[in-house]
């Protein structure tokens, strides 16, 4: 019989577009049951066509259930993951949790598809949604030529902050907008902004007309929270314990779709052709790379489609063995819902 899927936190940013993507991929679901905090209890939401009842967080809720995908804050994982584990469900988790424990896969299905079998706690985490966009792209070129070293720089979408950061990023281009002599003086929009808005910003600074050098939360020695998971969760994926990776976060005034951009050292010699043809040949990736032409990704572009898209491929003038490159992936699908989707159905394909 069909598997039954559960989506914990079927309300939030990254449940919406769960909900979107089960609903448009090849159906194998049974049951496809939407859970969400007693809040949201009882909301009617359409999956499938269908209007389906949103159910409260119980542990009985996982009664039944093969397959239940995560997207809900750290703490609300830590607990609720083992109790749909211990029930009997395979829990692939979105959250920052797991990720990182020694006996949770970390999987990105284009990438190391085969961890998502070692699963002793029965728990499958799926990774940041920075690290995510650009990790088929990596994983490609890893394959091909030996990943050594990473310095990245992300330009990150307000809602990977969740249906507040997008709705800050609306309200503070409200609040600006007709007045065509802001933010030439410092400090000024962040003046109108405290006059017009709520203080309680998802964001440490105006992100409007502005980029933010922050994302997460504050780490040892000034690292933020992104900057480090960008760094582990890439060396876990990539089965690379010892690859050295510095990241900057960057918030951004972009709706949806991270990017990122990346130097990336190799252990063997690499072209640009060369580059091109591997990532032409990697089913996800998107390469649209003609800047003789003006084309190249933006998050513009690229919002609400499923592949990973790179341009800007260049051979590091003064660095051998190495690119530079931009990288572009919707935050929501491949970055969050999309990657659980496909753990999901590998996991099920094993049922
Ligand atoms: C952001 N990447 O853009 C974050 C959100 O570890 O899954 C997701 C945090 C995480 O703010």
């Amino acid at each position: 019989s069909r598997p039954n899927l559960a989506l914990v936190g079927a309300t939030g940013a990254v449940g919406t577009v769960m909900r979107d993507i089960v609903s448009n991929r090849a159906d194998i679901w049974g049951e496809i049951r939407l859970v969400a905090s007693p809040r949201s209890a009882g909301k009617v939401l359409k999956v499938r066509g269908e209007d389906v009842v949103v159910q409260a967080l119980v542990p009985e809720v996982f009664d039944g259930i093969d397959i239940a995908i995560f997207d809900v804050p750290d703490e609300v994982s830590a607990e609720w993951v083992p109790v749909a584990a211990e029930r009997g469900a395979i829990a692939i988790d979105k959250s920052g949790t797991f990720r990182m424990h020694a006996d949770v896969p970390l999987v990105v299905p284009e990438v190391n598809p085969l961890d998502a079998r070692q699963r002793p706690r029965n728990i499958i985490s799926t990774p940041n949604c920075t690290t995510l966009s650009m990790m088929a792209a990596m994983g490609a070129l890893h394959a091909e030529y030996g990943l050594q070293e990473l310095v990245v720089a992300s330009y990150q979408a307000v809602s990977g902050a969740g249906v507040a950061g997008s709705a800050r990023l609306y309200d503070e281009v409200e609040a600006l907008a007709g007045d065509r002599n802001v933010g030439q003086v410092a400090g000024d929009v962040r003046q109108i902004l405290d006059k017009k808005l709520p203080a309680d910003s998802p964001f440490p600074a105006p992100i409007a007309f502005n980029v933010v050098p922050w994302a997460g939360s504050l780490k040892e020695d000034g690292w933020a929270s992104e900057e480090l998971k960008l760094r582990n969760e890439s060396r876990k994926i990539l089965g690379i314990p010892e690859l050295k990776v510095s990241a900057t976060c960057v918030r951004v005034p972009v709706v949806t779709t991270h990017s990122l951009a990346v130097h990336a050292r190799f252990e063997r010699p690499v072209t640009v052709a060369d580059a091109h043809r591997v990532l032409t040949a990697a089913p996800t990736v998107v390469l649209v790379d003609d800047p003789a032409n003006g084309v190249w990704p933006t998050p513009l572009e690229v919002v609400g489609t499923d592949p990973t898209y790179v341009g800007r491929v260049r051979q590091a003038i003064d660095f051998p063995n190495t690119l530079d490159l931009f990288v572009c992936g919707d935050n929501l699908r491949k970055g969050a819902a999309l990657n659980a989707a496909e753990i999901a159905e590998l996991v099920a394909a094993e049922l």
